[in-house]
């Protein structure tokens, strides 16, 4: 039984909510959500958060799926499958449209939430930290719960602030000086400024800390209001910042980093440009973000696979990798990679070169291959000869090309290729 004695992380539960495509990733999350979109050469997005959670001490958790969730459960059920029920332990993945009725989708966030009200209390905890899935950054999610118990708040809100520009896309809200939240607009057309600065807004993260029976309740309303979209952002928030006491969390404050002069990293990863130099930041000298840190250790499932092997070939080309990170069981044989970051099993074959490529899992690389600025997805096999990186023209005829010049290689775009 949670009771007050006890510590918060104790009395809190984590629900993740890992339902959404992210369609701005193309074609990587045609057959896989964001949430388990691969990231940092072994984790997929979603772990970041449930670390964060694991590692601030909290050891009840839910996962909301509903987009694609095949690969996504898979992943979960291999790699956070070791909370333990006798500890009073837990970690439940939710599909949609299971629980309430069969033909229910969770029709937004909140709706998430409301068809598994009987899993959350079922886990007897008196605080729910709602978290999105589909975010990069180290977190600790207790200091945010402290805040939220010592304020007296019904719900905190985790923030950061970003460019005006960019502001569009989030949650934007106005606070006092005392961090109460007095306005919140989602997704505001002309995001305004802050009162310190024009150029930058205060931004919602997506994260919310909730006394349980509070938002049980509200839920309960939410659910029985024909205008509701049912969404945290768009529907419940506003009305508690209308109606209630909303405070703000800054990010700063719990943000867990390797020095104190470190920025503190966020990054949504939303669109391939920004997911291709999240990833390629990684193999950067002094990288933004930490993942060598074994006080916050990003957990993830890890295959029994053999050390990454360099082969010198027989036409006495080495197969080497500088300012990059190789991932287990990869076989780089006679290929020159640079500033890149190669997944587990990644083969690569004489005379190719790669240059910040980003390379799922599995791939192979087939001789005389040049790809540059790239992201290959799981699985694909380049084929002999095929450069990519050096005519963005010709690249977009094939594959996806995005603004920042990144090219992004799927299965079914070499296919189109060696059928033409
Ligand atoms: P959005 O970026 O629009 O805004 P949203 O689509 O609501 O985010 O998704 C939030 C999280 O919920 C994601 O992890 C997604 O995978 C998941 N999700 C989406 N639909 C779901 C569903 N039906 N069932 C289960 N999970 C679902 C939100 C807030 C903004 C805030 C940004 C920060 O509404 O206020 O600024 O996140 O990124
Ligand atoms: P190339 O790079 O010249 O096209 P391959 O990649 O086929 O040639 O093989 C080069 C070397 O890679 C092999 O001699 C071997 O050392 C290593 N290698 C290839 N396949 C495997 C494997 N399945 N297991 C372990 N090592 C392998």
């Amino acid at each position: 039984m949670a009771g007050p004695s006890q510590r918060l992380v104790a009395r809190s539960m984590a629900f993740v909510l890992a339902g959404g495509r992210g369609s701005r990733l193309m074609q990587l999350t045609d057959k896989r959500a964001k949430p388990a979109v691969y990231f940092g050469g072994k984790s997929r997005i979603i772990d970041f958060a449930l670390s964060n959670a694991l590692n601030s001490g909290i050891r009840k958790m839910a996962i909301a799926t509903q987009y694609k969730a095949h690969s996504l459960i898979r992943h979960c059920q291999r790699g956070w499958n070791f909370f333990r029920a006798e500890r009073n332990e837990y970690l439940d993945i939710l599909p949609a449209s299971q629980r309430v009725d069969e033909v229910h989708w969770y029709q937004g966030t909140a709706d998430a939430v409301f068809q598994n009200i009987d899993i959350v209390d079922s886990y007897d905890v008196d605080y729910v930290v709602i978290l999105a899935g589909d975010h990069i950054y180290k977190m600790d999610y207790e200091v945010m719960l402290r805040q939220h118990v010592d304020s007296g708040a019904d719900v905190t809100v985790g923030c950061l602030t970003v460019p005006r520009s960019e502001a569009h896309a989030f949650g934007v809200m106005a606070i006092d000086a005392n961090d109460r939240i007095t306005s919140f607009l989602e997704k505001p057309k002309n995001p305004p400024g802050t009162p310190e600065n024009p150029d930058v807004t205060l931004a919602s993260m997506g994260i919310y800390v909730f006394n349980w029976p509070f938002l049980r309740d509200l839920l309960a309303r939410d659910a029985e209001d024909p205008t509701s979209k049912h969404d945290f952002g768009g529907d419940l928030i506003p009305q508690i910042v209308a109606g209630g006491k909303a405070m703000a969390h800054r990010f700063e404050a719990s943000c867990v980093r390797h020095s104190a002069e470190a920025p503190a990293y966020w990054r949504d990863v939303g669109t391939v440009d920004a997911y291709w130099k999240a990833n390629i930041d990684l193999t950067s000298f002094t990288p933004e973000l930490d993942l060598w840190d074994t006080n916050w250790p990003i957990w993830t499932y890890s295959e029994s696979v053999p050390p990454a092997k360099f082969v010198h070939d027989e036409a006495d080309r080495r197969g080497s990798a500088v300012s990059s990170m190789v991932s287990g069981g990869c076989i780089i044989s006679g290929t020159e990679v640079r500033e890149s970051l190669l997944f587990t099993r990644v083969h690569t074959n004489s005379y190719s070169q790669l240059v910040r490529a980003v390379v799922l899992p599995d791939v192979v690389v087939e001789r005389h291959a040049r790809l540059k600025n790239v992201v290959i997805d799981r699985g694909v096999r380049i084929p002999e000869g095929l450069v990519v990186g050096e005519n963005p023209e010709e690249d977009g005829k094939w594959f996806h090309v995005t603004p920042g010049g990144v090219t992004l290689i799927t299965a079914p775009m070499v296919e189109a290729w060696l059928a033409a």
